[in-house]
């Protein structure tokens, strides 16, 4: 099987968790983009949508799907959303998208987040994903110089602005060993929007897509 279809088979497994009338939040990247082919396919009569990005709001919407306004929401029954990496725990890395702060927002605004992925996302630790980090333009030396003394080594990510006007750096070089505390260390910097450790806020369910179908995890 090939990666598109491990990660078509994950989200088409998302649907399962999709009910008549819920508001569902919608992450961002192509294994969401099969989700969103899913549920124009399904169609499960839903609430409405909530989008993590511009992009997948833009897909929702020609997909003819309704999007609603986070603001007049409230707290949301389910997130689904895809990932760089994942680990034993649910912690993730996310934001290979540039849209990490918008997911982390409708993330923790979500009672339940499934996660997505086919099975190369699988790691024992994470780290090995270069950390995405939201930063404004004004803040991006001074932040830089910051994540080099916490070890890392960052690099201005070319050409792109995120959905909220900023630049992201990516990181290597971090220590993952406490992810809750790395995730809080870097959000302390000031001009760092957010990061794209998500262990605060972890999944709680994880579909896995591979050769073998998917696997679900609790
Ligand atoms: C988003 O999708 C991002 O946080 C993450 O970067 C990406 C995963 O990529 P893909 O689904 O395209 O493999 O959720």
């Amino acid at each position: 099987m090939d990666v598109n279809e491990k990660k078509k088979a994950a989200a088409h497994a998302a649907l399962a968790y999709i009910k008549p009338g819920m508001i569902v939040g919608v992450g961002t990247g192509s294994t969401v983009n099969f989700f969103i082919d899913a549920l124009s396919q399904s169609r499960i009569d839903v609430e409405g949508y909530v989008a993590s990005s511009i992009a997948t709001e833009q897909r929702l919407k020609a997909a003819g799907l309704t999007v609603l306004d986070l603001n007049q929401t409230g707290d949301i029954p389910v997130y689904v959303d895809g990932a760089d990496e994942i680990d034993p725990y649910f912690r993730m890395i996310k934001g290979g998208g540039a849209a990490l702060t918008r997911e982390k927002i409708v993330a923790s605004a979500s009672r339940q987040f499934i996660c997505i992925v086919d099975d190369s996302k699988e790691k024992g630790m994470l780290g090995q994903f270069p950390l995405p980090v939201e930063v404004l333009p004004f803040a991006r030396s001074y932040v830089a110089r910051q994540l080099v003394k916490m070890g890392g080594n960052p690099t201005l990510r070319q050409g792109v602005t995120t959905d909220n006007g900023n630049v992201i750096l990516d990181v290597v070089g971090l220590d993952f060993t406490d992810p809750v505390n790395l995730e809080k260390e870097i959000n302390n910097i000031p001009g760092v929007l957010d990061n794209g450790v998500f262990a605060k806020r972890r999944a709680d369910v994880l579909l896995v897509g591979g050769d073998s179908g998917v696997q679900t995890h609790k």
